[in-house]
């Protein structure tokens, strides 16, 4: 089994984030409270404007020197404690050769979208040679994140999340072939045609799942499955068209680091995903379907690889202590600052953050984050005041 570049035992994310206890079960004190945010690099921060001026979207995240460096900045600006690695859901697709570019102001947009049992066959191969510039870039950010430690006199190097899109959400810009509100074209399809979805759903969970794992084994710490429009899904869909595929993709990543003796945490974030937050949680420790094709799943014959580490994102509708009854007080809760009070008066603001660290107090690790990514709008002083206030209150709030 391979190892996975720049993962120690004593990452410092799985200190922090966990908090409480160490792999013998010894308690443990987390030097602070940590906190990043969904979407902090990106359109609020000037010094992102400036360099992306001219470039793609999509090509300014396979320019590994570039990428490397927008995912740098806002952990120097605002010390935030994790860098999310810049890219983007749509990054496998166009890897892949298909027609894909993100339009300023609309989001995504494919050539063609994808409807049809023919269109779902046609489908290319994803070669693993394409994840090259991913690979590079994430081993520039962590080298970067090395750098910045050093320069600022600290042992603990930042660690770097890892992402990708989740089969349902990366397949809801596939089907309608730009962003929409109601997905109505990959949940009709789940019904009409579910072979159709299926095969479609499995084909995104391989990507995703592959590109996940391509930063992981370049040196990302962790890794987060974003699926930001599985709300728009009932439970009993949810469980029965989407979970599954879901978990194929996670299942590239379980496991990871079981050698080095980490666990690489894998989090799993949706918005209006109240109804299905348990559901999501079990995706990350359930592992490949059988027959998708995916890889064997933890436990399963096959497989070599250890326990998931499951962290469950949470967004601003739903309260932590609510969730936390929902996924079981063992696993750990990102969340879930409502984006909207960024603008409001700081003490709004401040209100509202002691209140959700208050309410994430009894889960078994909280990293405070927004409940969905910063507004372009956001003044990047607010952000940088956040960070601070959430340090200063540490473990005592
Ligand atoms: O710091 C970071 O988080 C930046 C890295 C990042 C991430 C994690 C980007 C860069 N995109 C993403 C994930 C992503 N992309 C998601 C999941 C997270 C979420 O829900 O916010 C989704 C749904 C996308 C798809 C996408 N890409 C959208 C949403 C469109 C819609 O349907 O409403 C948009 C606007 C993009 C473009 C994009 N991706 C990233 C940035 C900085 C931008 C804006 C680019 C620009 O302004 O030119």
């Amino acid at each position: 089994h391979p190892l996975v570049r720049g993962i120690t035992a004593d990452a410092p994310l799985l200190n922090q984030y966990r908090g409480t206890r160490t792999a013998a079960g010894e308690q443990q004190v987390p030097s602070r409270r940590p906190v990043w945010f969904m979407r902090q690099a990106g359109r609020s921060l000037p010094e992102y404007r400036a360099l992306r001026e001219g470039t793609t979207m999509l090509d300014a995240c396979l320019d590994p020197e570039m990428a490397a460096e927008i995912t740098l900045q806002p952990v120097r600006r605002h010390d935030v404690d994790a860098a999310i690695f810049f890219s983007d859901i749509v990054i496998p697709l166009r890897l892949a050769g298909i027609d894909v570019e993100i339009k300023p102001g609309v989001g995504p947009v494919l050539g063609s979208p994808v409807r049809t049992r023919a269109d779902v066959e046609a489908l290319p191969e994803l070669d693993e040679a394409a994840f090259a510039p991913i690979a590079e870039a994430v081993q520039k950010t962590t080298a970067g994140l090395e750098a910045l430690a050093q320069e600022q006199g600290r042992s603990a190097v930042t660690p770097l999340i890892g992402f990708a899109g989740a089969p349902f959400t990366l397949a809801a810009y596939m089907v309608e072939g730009r962003p929409s509100r109601d997905h109505l074209g990959p949940r009709a399809m789940m019904h009409g045609d579910p072979e159709t979805w299926n095969a479609l759903a499995a084909w995104a969970a391989d990507v995703s799942g592959r590109f996940m794992r391509a930063q992981v084994m370049a040196g990302a710490s962790a890794a987060q499955l974003f699926d930001s429009w599985a709300g728009s899904l009932g439970r009993e869909d949810y469980a029965a068209h989407v979970q599954p595929h879901s978990a194929a993709a996670f299942s590239h990543v379980t496991g990871l680091g079981a050698e080095q003796g980490v666990e690489v945490p894998l989090i799993h974030f949706g918005t209006g995903t109240g109804d299905i937050i348990d559901l999501m949680r079990d995706a990350i420790t359930e592992g490949a379907p059988q027959g998708s094709g995916a890889r064997p799943a933890p436990g399963e014959e096959g497989s070599d690889r250890g326990a998931a580490h499951p962290v469950v994102g949470v967004d601003y509708r739903l309260n932590l202590t609510e969730a936390g009854r929902r996924v079981g007080a063992e696993t750990p809760l990102q969340g879930n600052i409502d984006p909207a009070l960024l603008t409001a008066p700081w003490e709004v603001l401040e209100n509202h953050i002691r209140q959700v660290v208050a309410s994430g107090a009894g889960a078994a690790g909280h990293v405070l984050n927004l409940g969905h990514g910063v507004p372009p709008e956001t003044d990047p002083e607010v952000l940088t005041r956040v960070v601070s206030l959430i340090h200063d209150i540490g473990y005592e709030g």
